[in-house]
């Protein structure tokens, strides 16, 4: 990256560093996140790796992982745990060409049992990969120009995007920004090629990281691009946040929006999730510029000391958002224009078919909660493939987690629906509204940080809920749940209408009043409850919805005016 003009305080820290937290401790001391990632990969004493490579290879997209299942039993034996690892993949806008589905498919076949996952960031996941076997994989994504970098670590995530197609003009301008975002924001390290693809160390002119300095980030910091009407990738959730203004279907620039982000920590009241804030407007070509000096701002101010209060939301609520505003105006110096008017109407995808303006087709599909699997009733992953053989154009992962078989000439729609209907692919989108708009976060068994069960059990719990909803004649009625396994937000379930996030087995928080297309924030109804007592108090909440609801008076919106929750005004709630 280059930003002329911003202190780079990660190079000239105005703490040293052993005032920092142990992280920045590690960044600077990894020569570029080097580490002893190469020694620990070969180390054939432990299925892990060091404990400070674990952290490091984050900024490669590979998390270090164990079967949470047989963890137990595994103590009990006294064998150490069931180690793997994940791969995510850096896919800007979730947008990849069939040969690259191919290619993840097989990879997903052969290392990491035989799934892949899409995710809430609009990539795939693969889980359950062995130490020894990493090198190999990420060099199978190389095959087809696919890589890892930068899908976690504390630098820019994977940049997320609109996917409709229909607008096929103002999505492939947008697309192609979303795209040079990513690639502008991506750690520079050579350290990725070394380790994963065994190239040499290159002298490099400068210094390595040029914007990034030797201690990237405080944080993760996420972008995103929203195209109105649609809001499916929850631009408000996102640290930077772009929303697309248009005039005659051609892109003139973008909204800017700061400080989303979502995770909070149960009982710690500092902690909070936040909807960014619209603070201006920059045309299209100054996109990257905008880009610098927001990341800079925080790369110069967040906490460094407290990861809990790192992320962007949190500097920018301390340091208040007029003062950041100005600070990134100086840095980028211009004013931002007044915000353009927009409107976001919801932030689910419509499923199955449609018609782009030009003339080719496409066709959502309903993966639930983005697991792409074969199973004895829908053999969906043996279905994409066979899909991916003949499919001219492209695979598009939605932000809800879901598939759109995309750029379909209408001529070959005929083919692709004889595989959809062979491979039951096409019985997806005969879901429940509700089901339609679910969503849950992997957690157990993969994730660390779970406390309960989300992907493995949402499915049943809305098979419950659809019970309700069929007795209280609200089948067709979109609501949108989500679930996740612990309070991080990782299927930002605090905008959603109806949000449950896990406490410990068996026992979640419901909260309720979200906004349908993701502009409020929900509330806390009960806390820490089981099943019975969720689906006691939806009982009551829908069966009121369904008596004294107003015409098209969303759920979320009702559950705040009859009183159940208060509303969130502020963008952002506290722990109680
Ligand atoms: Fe997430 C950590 C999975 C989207 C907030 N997230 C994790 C980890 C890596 C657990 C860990 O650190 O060890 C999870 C891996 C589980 C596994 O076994 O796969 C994980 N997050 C996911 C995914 C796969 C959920 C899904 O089911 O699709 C999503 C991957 C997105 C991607 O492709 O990059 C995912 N995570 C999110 C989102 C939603 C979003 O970004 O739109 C959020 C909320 C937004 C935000 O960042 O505020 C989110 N994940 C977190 C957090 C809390 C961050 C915070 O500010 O407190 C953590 C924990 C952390 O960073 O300390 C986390
Ligand atoms: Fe894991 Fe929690 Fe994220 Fe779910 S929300 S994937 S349990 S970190």
């Amino acid at each position: 990256m280059t930003t002329n003009t911003q202190p780079d305080r990660s190079r000239d820290l105005s703490q040293p560093l052993d005032q920092l937290g142990a992280d920045e401790t590690l960044k600077a001391d990894s020569d570029q996140l080097r580490g002893t990632i190469k020694e620990s990969l070969v180390d054939e004493v432990t299925a892990a790796v060091a404990a400070d490579d674990a952290k490091l290879i984050k900024f490669f997209g590979i998390y270090q992982q164990d079967d949470r299942d047989i963890r137990d039993e595994r103590r009990r034996q006294k064998l150490e745990p069931a180690f793997t690892f994940m791969a995510r993949v850096r896919l800007p806008g979730g947008v990849c060409s069939p040969s690259q589905w191919l290619k993840l498919d097989e990879l997903g076949r052969a290392y990491a049992g035989d799934t892949l996952r899409l995710t809430t960031r609009q990539t795939f996941q693969l889980h359950h990969i062995m130490k020894h076997d990493l090198r190999t994989v990420i060099r199978g994504m190389r095959e087809v120009l696919l890589d890892t970098k930068a899908a976690c670590g504390d630098d820019t995530r994977g940049v997320m995007c609109t996917v409709n197609p229909n607008l096929s003009r103002l999505h492939a301008q947008v697309h192609a920004l979303a795209v040079r975002a990513s690639d502008h924001a991506t750690h520079k390290t050579g350290a990725y090629d070394e380790i994963w693809y065994g190239a040499e160390r290159r002298p490099t002119k400068g210094p390595e990281e040029p914007f990034y300095g030797r201690t990237y980030l405080p944080r993760k910091f996420k972008i995103g691009f929203a195209i109105p009407p649609s809001n499916d990738i929850d631009v408000y959730s996102q640290d930077l946040g772009f929303i697309a203004i248009a005039r005659d279907g051609e892109l003139q620039g973008f909204n800017v929006a700061i400080g989303g982000g979502l995770g909070r920590t149960d009982q710690a009241p500092k902690t909070y999730p936040r909807l960014a804030s619209v603070i201006g407007y920059v045309p299209a070509d100054r996109l990257i510029e905008t880009i610098d000096a927001v990341m800079s701002v925080q790369r110069d101010y967040g906490d460094r000391v407290d990861r809990a209060h790192a992320r962007f939301k949190y500097t920018i609520d301390d340091k208040g958002l007029d003062w950041i505003t100005e600070e990134i105006e100086r840095r980028l110096g211009f004013p931002l224009a007044p915000a353009e008017p927009y409107e976001l109407t919801s932030n689910g995808d419509p499923l199955g078919w449609s018609t782009g303006e030009d003339g080719r087709e496409h066709c959502t599909l309903f993966i639930q909660n983005g697991r792409v699997i074969n199973t004895p009733e829908h053999p969906m992953m043996d279905g994409l493939r066979a899909i991916a053989e003949v499919h001219k154009g492209t695979f598009r992962i939605t932000p809800n987690q879901n598939l759109i078989l995309s750029d379909i000439e209408p001529g070959d729609r005929p083919a692709i629906e004889k595989l959809m209907a062979e491979h039951g692919l096409d019985a997806l989108e005969r879901r429940s509204a509700l089901r339609r708009n679910s969503m849950a976060c992997v957690a157990l068994p993969t994730c660390g940080l779970a406390m309960a069960e989300s992907e493995r059990y949402l499915p049943d719990l809305v098979t419950k809920i659809e019970t309700l909803l069929d007795a209280h004649g609200l089948k067709e009625e979109p609501i949108t749940i989500r679930m996740t396994g612990c309070p991080n937000g990782c299927a930002r379930p605090y905008i959603s209408e109806i949000g449950l996030t896990g406490r410990a087995p068996g026992k979640y928080n419901l909260y309720l009043g979200g906004g349908f297309h993701g502009q409020r924030l929900n509330k806390m109804y009960l806390e820490n409850v089981g099943e019975p007592e969720i689906l006691e108090a939806l009982d009551a909440t829908l069966g009121h919805y369904a008596r004294e609801r107003e015409p098209g008076e969303r759920f979320g919106d009702f559950a705040i005016r009859a009183g159940y929750v208060a509303e969130v005004t502020e963008g952002r709630f506290f722990n109680d």
